[in-house]
């Protein structure tokens, strides 16, 4: 899967290169190019922003540097990939819409800073609009890096084999408790159902765990159910 960005600040995007991301770049299982629309600027000291119209404060992006970026990209492809602007006004991104976009082959993906963007760039190529959460960002780049990370995962050979199928959300539930060595800690012990080898017990509890937390910190995620 390919993930264009457009963004004022490039080099946010370098934390990517760790961890299971970097690993899923480097083995190609997912290509990520960074843009800085800036370079489209066509005036001479590269601004990117304007004063809104109707006055107030702040300053808006102006729709020609990212149209052009964008135009850079699309114009070598014989298709048109998904274009997603990281708004708090976009639909509130959850595991459903990361695991849908891991189906897609190729995402843009828009980044405003500060400020806004001017609409007409947002009617003419954004396909969807997506908000990490309901809160106020800086910047667009945390969310898009959010999006990557939680819709490559879902893509084949990124994670191990089977990784994903019980964690939180897979089953619409919170993940049950973990342990590991040792047996005791501050003299708490590990349940004694772990340490029984019996698989259908283990199982039996770890669902009930899973439900227990559920209801007690999300029972919005049971409502559906
Ligand atoms: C979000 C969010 C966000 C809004 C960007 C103010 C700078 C900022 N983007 N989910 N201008 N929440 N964006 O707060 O996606």
């Amino acid at each position: 899967m390919r993930f264009d960005v457009l963004t004022l600040f490039p080099e946010m995007f370098d934390v990517l290169n760790s961890s299971i991301i970097g690993r899923a770049i480097q083995s190609e299982k997912i290509k990520l190019n960074v843009v800085n629309f800036r370079e489209f600027s066509t005036d001479k000291q590269k601004h990117v922003d304007d004063t809104p119209y109707g006055g107030g404060a702040g300053m808006v992006i102006k729709p020609e540097p990212i149209y052009d970026a964008y135009k850079s990209i699309v114009a070598k492809l014989d298709y048109k990939p998904k274009v997603i602007y990281m708004s708090p006004r976009g639909k509130v991104f959850n595991q459903q819409m990361a695991i849908e976009l891991s189906k897609e082959n190729h995402l843009i993906i828009l980044c405003g800073h500060y400020e806004g963007v001017d609409e007409r760039l947002i009617e003419e190529i954004v396909d969807e609009e997506i908000s990490i959460g309901d809160y106020v960002l800086t910047g667009g780049e945390m969310p898009a890096m959010i999006l990557i990370d939680a819709v490559s995962r879902n893509i084949d050979g990124v994670l191990s084999e089977g990784s994903t199928s019980e964690e939180s959300f897979s089953n619409g539930l919170l993940e049950y408790p973990q342990y590991t060595r040792p047996e005791e800690f501050m003299g708490r012990k590990v349940p004694e159902v772990l340490l029984s080898g019996h698989h259908a017990n283990i199982e039996k509890w770890r669902h009930e765990k899973a439900l227990e937390i559920t209801k007690k910190r999300r029972p919005d995620l049971l409502e559906n159910k």
